[in-house]
């Protein structure tokens, strides 16, 4: 039996990793990578998970790699766990702390580890050491490591953007050609179990409460936020409208000779990166910053690209802020943003029929990235709701009733923002969409919407929730309206009376 610190000193590919027993949490795309992982490094990985795709399980058996599953209900997996007496759990960011496996292990003094942590550990697998810019934040995360990765890819650099995104960071570290960096999305359930990440540069783009319900309170949630940070080499970056950004800098432990740097959207002091007179300006990577700026775009160019709106050019900054500290060149910065696509179901517009715009901001799964996204519309009819994961919904009602031509409310959790209406925008029509066939749902908002829209409206889905109580996942959800939009809209159904709003 290997003691903790016997595993504490597990760094390299190379290390002694056979024969270690590793109960690994979760069978999604990060249980696999991390299994898989496992078993080429000739550890004994332990697979537990409620539930698991069968495809995934298969592949596992075929790699000679055990797997137990069964419902949170019944004491199989702690049995299982107990009697395996693993020497490593590695958790998939799924598991809160509380969940009962994860909690067995803190209790029994197990290391726990997320599947970044393992994967900084084996990052010289390739041979090539690949240096990490770290982003978290709780919106922007994913269009900032796009727009950070498509920066480096300009000037030159192999690159991957992995982690939250979508790709495990394992998978990218097995890439057997290697590369200059890894942009690393990192969601604050992943900074949670990640302990000695060094990276090159480090941002938390933002913060405000989200998933409470995993972390326990806001305080927990901002504290894992702030491990983006610790042993940055080169650049930590902050957001200069966002004093929790900075004092997450302020209070991290850096490496010598780090560079604490500001992005925001008024104009920048030496050591950030802002605007002036419509420009985007680098005042922090050149020589003479106390006297000097290098241009790297125009706020009229990022708006011919769709990246005009005030939480975007936010996201364009933080993104130049971190491809500059890795010595990117502003020219090769220019041209990733000219060829920039914005991702999908991200205030993407699906169609203009009648004067009325009808925009899928699916993404926004928290009342700070819906307010980001309400505010670059004048009159909305806004689609709402969903799983709001203890979060509350009363100042974001609030803030936003002047704006609003109406509300559909979407989602298992309808009733604490249908009571926020009544409490903050009583004159707002509020329509609940209450059936529970999925196929219905958007159909049905569609139908509600296009009836109380007026031309020069805009039909916004910005839950501000999560959508897995309805659909599987954002994307999911934002795929349904825009295919209910184009079915209608191009259908000509649009001549439906609402039902009469409640609230
Ligand atoms: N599981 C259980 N019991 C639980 C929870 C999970 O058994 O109580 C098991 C099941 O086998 C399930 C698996 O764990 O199949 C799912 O694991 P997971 O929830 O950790 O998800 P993964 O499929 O591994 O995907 C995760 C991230 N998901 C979450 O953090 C919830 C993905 O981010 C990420 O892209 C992927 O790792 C690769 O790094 C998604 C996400 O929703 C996009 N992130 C949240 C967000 O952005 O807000 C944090």
């Amino acid at each position: 039996m290997r003691s903790a610190n016997d595993v504490a000193a597990l760094t390299g590919w190379n290390a002694d990793w056979a024969g270690l027993r590793v109960a690994v949490l979760g069978l999604g795309v990060t249980g696999f990578s991390v299994a898989d992982t496992l078993a080429e490094l000739r550890a004994v990985p332990l697979v537990l998970a409620n539930r698991a795709d069968p495809e995934r399980a298969d592949l596992l058996d075929v790699l000679g790699v055990q797997v137990v599953v069964a419902a949170p209900e019944q004491d199989t997996l702690e049995e299982a766990l107990a009697t395996f007496a693993p020497e490593l759990v590695v958790v998939s960011p799924g598991f809160p702390p509380s969940h009962p496996l994860v909690a067995w292990a803190i209790e029994h003094g197990v290391p726990t580890w997320g599947d970044v942590e393992l994967a900084w550990r084996v990052r010289d697998r390739s041979g090539v050491v690949a240096e990490w810019i770290a982003v978290t934040g709780t919106n922007g995360k994913t269009t900032t490591v796009q727009l950070t990765t498509a920066m480096l890819a300009a000037g030159g650099k192999r690159v991957v953007a992995c982690g939250n995104v979508g790709v495990p960071v394992l998978d990218a570290v097995r890439d057997p050609t290697g590369f200059d960096a890894l942009v690393v999305e990192l969601s604050s359930f992943q900074l949670h179990y990640l302990d000695s990440m060094s990276p090159w540069s480090s941002v938390c783009l933002n913060l405000a409460e989200d998933h409470l319900d995993w972390h326990g309170s806001l305080r927990a949630y901002a504290e894992a936020k702030g491990k983006v940070y610790e042993r940055t080499a080169v650049a930590c970056v902050y957001n200069l409208e966002d004093d929790a950004t900075r004092e997450m800098v302020e209070a991290a432990e850096v490496q010598e000779g780090c560079r604490a740097i500001g992005f925001g959207r008024g104009l920048p002091g030496p050591s950030d990166i802002g605007l002036v007179d419509g420009l985007v300006v680098d005042r922090a990577f050149l020589a003479d910053r106390w006297r000097a700026a290098i241009e790297l775009t125009s706020v009229a160019e990022l708006r011919t690209v769709g990246l005009g709106s005030p939480h975007m050019i936010s996201n364009v900054l933080a993104a130049s802020a971190l491809a500059r500290s890795f010595g990117i060149a502003p020219d090769a910065i220019r041209s990733a943003l000219r060829a920039f696509e914005m991702a999908h179901h991200r205030t993407e517009t699906i169609l203009e029929r009648g004067g009325v715009r009808w925009v899928n901001d699916s993404k926004a799964t928290n009342p700070h990235a819906a307010q980001a996204a309400l505010e670059s519309f004048d009159s909305v009819v806004w689609v709402v709701g969903g799983l709001l994961k203890g979060v509350d919904v009363d100042d974001l009602v609030r803030a936003n009733a002047a704006r609003l031509r109406g509300a559909v409310v979407i989602g298992v959790d309808r009733q604490p923002v249908v009571e926020a209406f009544a409490r903050h925008a009583p004159l707002v029509p509020v329509f609940e969409v209450d059936t529970t066939d999925t196929k219905e749902v958007m159909t049905t908002v569609v139908r509600l919407s296009a009836a109380v829209a007026q031309s020069g409206d805009t039909v916004l889905l910005a839950p501000a929730a999560a959508s897995m109580d309805q659909f599987t996942d954002y994307a999911d959800r934002g795929t349904r309206f825009a295919d209910a939009v184009h079915d209608m809209m191009e259908g000509g159904t649009d001549d439906h009376e609402p039902s009469a709003p409640t609230g």
